[in-house]
């Protein structure tokens, strides 16, 4: 359950967050195939509580209300094209599963839920599911609240509301099976694996007997006998009493070290210096290169929410965002995820945005708007698709290219320029101070010129953007100033000219 079950020697998953099916089936066949990536993290496609207030937040999709497929992105029937479509392009889906829990305590009786069906917060009634009363752990919980008051605890963490959210008790066989039959259908449309929502939140031992119920990968697309990908969110910055080391053996885990740190050595906070990432990965005492899920920002963390804080890099710090992306791409580590935004009115109060709940582009009725692309292949309407920035879209690729290829070559100036190399397939230059550099480098590459995928990228035999010579022996001379748009500089086996 580790594997991601790339395909084509692929190796990036994009979170399109909010998205609509339609425009996922689209994406995957003009762009993310073309372009190498290896598969798409949706936003969970099962029914979602819909909410006036604050209106139509992003968070609501996080409220189960039944695991029938019609959501904000649209129906089952446009969930099932966009699966077909992306297969057969050999981009994989995974879900994002959201099965610690339904809506909120406070959610309200009703039909306000994506499919129109009816449900009970106040009487835990979902019947759609259908789950009741005794389908939830509130007897188990043992705070005043009801909800998680100490992540000190593992008891409440698990057995408690994860901010009021009515949570279930997979320790019963009838909600594990439920839970595993919303997994199977989907693992039948053929979907490719899950990113697990919320696993501090679930005991180990429930989990692996959820995993345990689903069936193999669907054979239409994936080889006999591959079992879904598993990337579970665990939030461990270090310090509770909860761990990622209970849920490796299980699948990957989101390794939310990775992008907080990234963040400060970008940003040079806490002293931190480019140079100390010779070490970066296990090194940092991240978890296990084969157990990871790297990313620099996620959904939550690029508004406030989940964790990593304020040295978190996001689209809104364009320059800083490419050089970290780019840094994470090039480096062996881990399975990396892109993030792929819609921006949104931000609005600082004391250091709080107030609008750190607002949905995707959105028409007047509440429907999410299409994703529109410009002449430039950037996106229109609000979305951002930091997929399509050039210069991460190239280090994409340029993973591919290497993959499978050690470090190697490294270099720095015990600063904050470092350089190193993949093999004989890929180099990357990059610093993140004020100055200019003039320096020759080893790269291990062979003789010959090269296409920077940064500055431009290689368009037939020409090169848009810097050109950089290997000599015969492997060495090449960077200039770059901090002047330039981007401080950075990658070159690869198949940007040769
Ligand atoms: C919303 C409202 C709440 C309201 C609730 C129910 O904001 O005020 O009580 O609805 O009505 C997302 C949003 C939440 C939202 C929720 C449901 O972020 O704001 O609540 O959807 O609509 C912890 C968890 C981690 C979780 C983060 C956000 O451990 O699993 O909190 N992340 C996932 C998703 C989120 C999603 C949920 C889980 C719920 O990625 O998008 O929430 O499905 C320390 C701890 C962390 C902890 C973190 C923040 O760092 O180590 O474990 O993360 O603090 O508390
Ligand atoms: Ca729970």
């Amino acid at each position: 359950q580790h594997n991601p079950h790339f395909k084509r020697g692929r190796t990036t998953i994009v979170h399109l967050f909010e998205w609509r099916w339609s425009d996922i089936a689209a994406e995957c066949e003009r762009f993310l195939a073309p372009k190498g990536f290896g598969g798409v993290q949706i936003s969970p496609p099962n029914e979602h509580i819909v909410l006036d207030q604050p209106w139509r937040p992003w968070w609501q999709r996080y409220q189960p209300i039944s695991y029938d497929l019609c959501s904000r992105s649209g129906s089952e029937e446009e969930f099932k094209d966009m699966i077909i479509r992306c297969n057969n392009v050999g981009v994989n889906i995974y879900v994002d599963a959201v099965i610690n829990h339904m809506c909120g305590s406070g959610g309200g009786e009703g039909n306000h839920s994506s499919c129109g069906s009816w449900f009970s917060a106040s009487k835990k009634d979902f019947p759609s599911v259908p789950y009741s009363a005794w389908d939830f752990s509130v007897n188990k919980c043992r705070t005043s609240s009801g909800d998680i008051e100490n992540y000190g605890d593992i008891f409440q963490v698990r057995d408690c509301r994860l901010v009021s959210l009515l949570d279930l008790d997979l320790e019963k066989d009838y909600v594990r099976g439920k839970v595993a039959e919303y997994m199977n259908k989907l693992i039948d449309l053929g979907v490719a694996g899950f990113r697990v929502d919320a696993c501090k939140h679930m005991w180990p031992g429930d989990l692996e007997n959820v995993y345990g119920r689903l069936q193999n990968l669907n054979t239409t697309w994936f080889p006999r006998d591959s079992k879904p990908f598993i990337f579970q969110e665990v939030i461990d910055l270090g310090g509770e009493a909860i761990s990622y080391t209970e849920y490796v053996h299980l699948g990957r885990v989101t390794e939310f070290k990775y992008g907080a740190k990234l963040g400060k050595v970008f940003r040079k906070w806490d002293e931190e210096k480019l140079f100390y990432t010779r070490t970066w990965g296990e090194g940092w005492s991240f978890m296990s290169d084969g157990n990871a899920v790297v990313f620099v920002d996620n959904h939550d963390n690029q508004r406030g929410h989940g964790a990593g804080g304020s040295s978190i890099i996001t689209f809104w710090d364009s320059r800083l965002y490419k050089m970290a992306v780019g840094y994470m791409l090039a480096h062996p580590y881990g399975v990396t995820r892109v993030m792929s935004s819609y921006s949104w009115n931000r609005n600082f109060v004391n250091g709080k945005d107030q609008n750190d709940w607002m949905g995707p582009p959105s028409n007047t009725n509440g429907s999410t708007k299409s994703v529109s692309v410009n002449p430039d292949q950037t996106c229109g309407d609000g979305w951002v698709c930091e997929h399509r920035w050039r210069q991460i879209t190239n280090m994409v690729i340029f993973r591919n290219v290497v993959n499978g290829q050690p470090q190697t070559n490294w270099w720095d100036n015990q600063s904050n320029q470092v350089a190193f190399g993949r093999g004989d397939r890929g180099f990357i230059y990059c610093f993140s101070t004020p100055s200019t550099l003039n320096v020759t480098l080893n790269t291990g590459m062979s003789g010959g010129t090269y296409c920077d995928v940064i500055s431009g990228q290689k368009e037939g035999n020409n090169c848009t953007g810097k050109q950089i010579l290997v000599s015969d022996d492997g060495h090449a001379h960077f200039k770059i100033s901090n002047l330039d748009e981007d401080p950075f500089v990658a070159i690869h086996a198949e940007s040769k000219i």
